[in-house]
């Protein structure tokens, strides 16, 4: 849930890369942070759990104008992947105004993948929202791995497993090198901020 704040006159809202260990969320979270320097507000923060880290920092993202007159400023965050961080992550969640799932295009990944994004489904609900009305975005990661002949699944076979209902937006990327990273970002910014506009509007 997107918090107004009228002193600013800045619309805070929450993004939020979920998936599971190891598809590449804090890679991309990395990437965003150095390569749209200028738009980011303050240092990224780091909590430390053990093997893994919950990452955020503020994005202030760009011509996508203002909502009722305010600034938007938006927190990006990872989740924790692994099993045992199952709180956390829950937790990270809280009042999520936008997702990209970060899926791992190894083949040997396939149903982690479609545990996190069930994971994901029943989380938004315990808080009281459906995974189809909340703004979503797919990833699907690591592509550059074909290229050294590691088997990868297809995108269409990710997108029969992860996408048959969600039907959402899919970008394939390489969070190494940044390729689809930025596209990624700016559809979820763009879904998130027109859901917004149509929350703030009704709120009247
Ligand atoms: N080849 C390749 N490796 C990646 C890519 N994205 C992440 N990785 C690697 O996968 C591992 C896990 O990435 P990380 O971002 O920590 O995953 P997280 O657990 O989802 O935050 C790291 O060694 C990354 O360098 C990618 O697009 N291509
Ligand atoms: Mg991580």
């Amino acid at each position: 849930m997107a918090i107004l704040n009228l002193k600013n006159r800045e619309i805070e809202c929450k993004i939020v890369y979920y998936g599971p260990g190891r598809s590449g969320k804090t890679t991309n979270l990395e990437h965003i942070f150095k390569a749209f320097q200028k738009h980011v507000k303050g240092e990224m923060v780091s909590i430390d759990t053990e093997g893994d880290r919950t990452l955020f920092f503020d994005f202030l993202p760009f011509g996508v104008g203002k909502i009722k007159g305010c600034d938007v400023r938006v927190q990006l965050y990872t989740v924790p992947g692994q099993v045992q961080y199952s709180s956390t992550r829950k937790l990270v969640l809280k009042g999520v105004d936008g997702l990209v799932f970060v899926a791992d295009s190894l083949e040997v990944r396939r149903k982690k993948n479609m545990i996190s994004l069930k994971d994901l489904q029943q989380n938004l609900k315990d808080y009281g929202t459906n995974i189809f009305e909340v703004p979503l975005v797919l990833q699907f990661n690591k592509r550059d791995l074909a290229e050294q002949g590691i088997p990868l699944m297809s995108t269409e076979d990710m997108e029969r497993d992860l996408n048959r209902q969600l039907k959402a937006p899919i970008f394939s990327a390489s969070a190494v090198s940044g390729d689809g990273v930025g596209q990624t970002l700016t559809e979820c910014l763009k879904l998130t901020l027109q859901s917004l506009q149509r929350q703030f509007n009704w709120a009247e």
